[in-house]
């Protein structure tokens, strides 16, 4: 068992807020950047949380990324809106484009952002349950890094690419998921690295192509794709619409961009939201009713809905006031600030 630092939920922003300012970003930058590892620390995202500092931290010291620059949104005409974060990180620039897209899927039922010119560290379940909240159904994806390899292949093609979908719920909590489509996300592999721990079969193979459960060997061969040829595919698919159909770069040249340097992979990012009023033949509640029948048969076999594991965490973390991080992360932390 790690040890842990209890965090209370206050000081998880200004913490955030402090390191990042003291690196360089600006205060937009910085609220945007802390907002999400609040809301996911929150949630017990523990690869996505707090950890991810560090990530933002090795970014604005590797040189490449601008923290105070302003992201232009432009409108793309009909449903597209298109978000240049100008080199600067992700969230800032879709923070911005929201509310024209919100505009634009009520207006044409259907809209997408894209974003580009980004560096992306971030979960993605935040983003779309935003727009559910609107009651609309959202998905969205991203490229990353090189690190895993095509189903059949012996070397890094892909990036992590996670992909996130949320659907609206009356009154209650929206069905959301959201995963990398590798075994593993990279950010899982970096904490089984820093506990010291073995990975699972299957995550990954060493740079010899053999399957390995050291995270190091891991990381300097190739990760795996989840469920074989399907993963890998839709691996792909991600790369193709968060890159080449947004004229925005490949995992493969994100790796490239970096020349070798740590911190956040630099891409795209395509979301795209639903209005389900436009789609249901001006059936909504019949429609609504369908979809938690669905949800019903699905609980009432004991499965349990994605999610769920996250909104408990909440639920419990703002009951008590305080997230928990492990000591050697609060550690790393403390030695960031001013
Ligand atoms: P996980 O494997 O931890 O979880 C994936 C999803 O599956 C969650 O929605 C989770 O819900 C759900 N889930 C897990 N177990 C079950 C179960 N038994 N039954 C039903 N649903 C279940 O995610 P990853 O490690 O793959 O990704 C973690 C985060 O990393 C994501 O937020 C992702 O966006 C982010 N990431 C970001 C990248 C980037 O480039 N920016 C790259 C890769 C990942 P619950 O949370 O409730 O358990
Ligand atoms: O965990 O795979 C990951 C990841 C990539 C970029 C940010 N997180």
């Amino acid at each position: 068992m790690q040890k842990t630092v209890e965090i209370e939920l206050d000081d998880v922003l200004t913490l955030a807020n402090n390191v990042l300012t003291h690196a360089g970003y600006d205060s937009a930058h910085a609220s945007s950047i802390a907002q999400m590892l609040y809301t996911c620390q929150l949630d017990d995202c523990q690869s996505h949380g707090l950890f991810r500092l560090l990530m933002c931290i090795e970014t604005i010291k590797a040189g490449k990324i601008d923290g105070q620059i302003t992201p232009v949104i432009s409108d793309a005409g009909k449903a597209i809106v298109k978000a240049d974060a100008r080199g600067g990180m992700s969230l800032l620039a879709m923070e911005k484009a929201v509310p024209l897209l919100i505009e634009k899927t009520r207006e044409f039922g259907i809209a997408a952002v894209a974003i580009n010119h980004c560096f992306h560290f971030s979960a993605l379940w935040p983003e779309v349950e935003r727009l559910s909240q609107e009651g609309f159904a959202a998905m969205t994806m991203v490229p990353s890094h090189s690190w895993v390899a095509p189903a059949g292949g012996t070397r890094g093609t892909l990036g992590t690419n996670p992909l996130a979908f949320s659907w609206p719920r009356q009154g209650g909590a929206p069905f959301t998921f959201d995963f990398a489509t590798s075994a593993f996300a990279r950010g899982e592999i970096e904490l089984y690295k820093r506990a010291g721990k073995p990975l699972p079969d299957g995550v990954a193979i060493d740079k010899y192509g053999k399957p390995t459960n050291d995270p190091d060997a891991a990381m300097e061969g190739a990760m795996l794709t989840f469920g074989s040829y399907k993963g890998s595919a839709l691996s792909i698919m991600i790369e193709l619409l968060a890159g080449p159909l947004i004229d925005d770069l490949t995992s493969l040249e994100s790796m490239e961009f970096a020349e070798g340097k740590s911190g956040a992979p630099y891409h795209g990012q395509i979301l795209l939201a639903f209005d389900l009023g436009q789609f249901s033949n001006g059936e909504l509640a019949r429609n609504d009713a369908r979809a938690e029948r669905l949800f019903a048969d699905i609980t009432e076999q004991g499965a349990r809905l994605p999610s769920q594991r996250r909104f408990a965490a909440r639920a419990r973390n703002l009951e008590r006031g305080y997230v928990e991080i492990s000591v050697g992360l609060y550690e790393d932390l403390q030695a960031l600030l001013p």
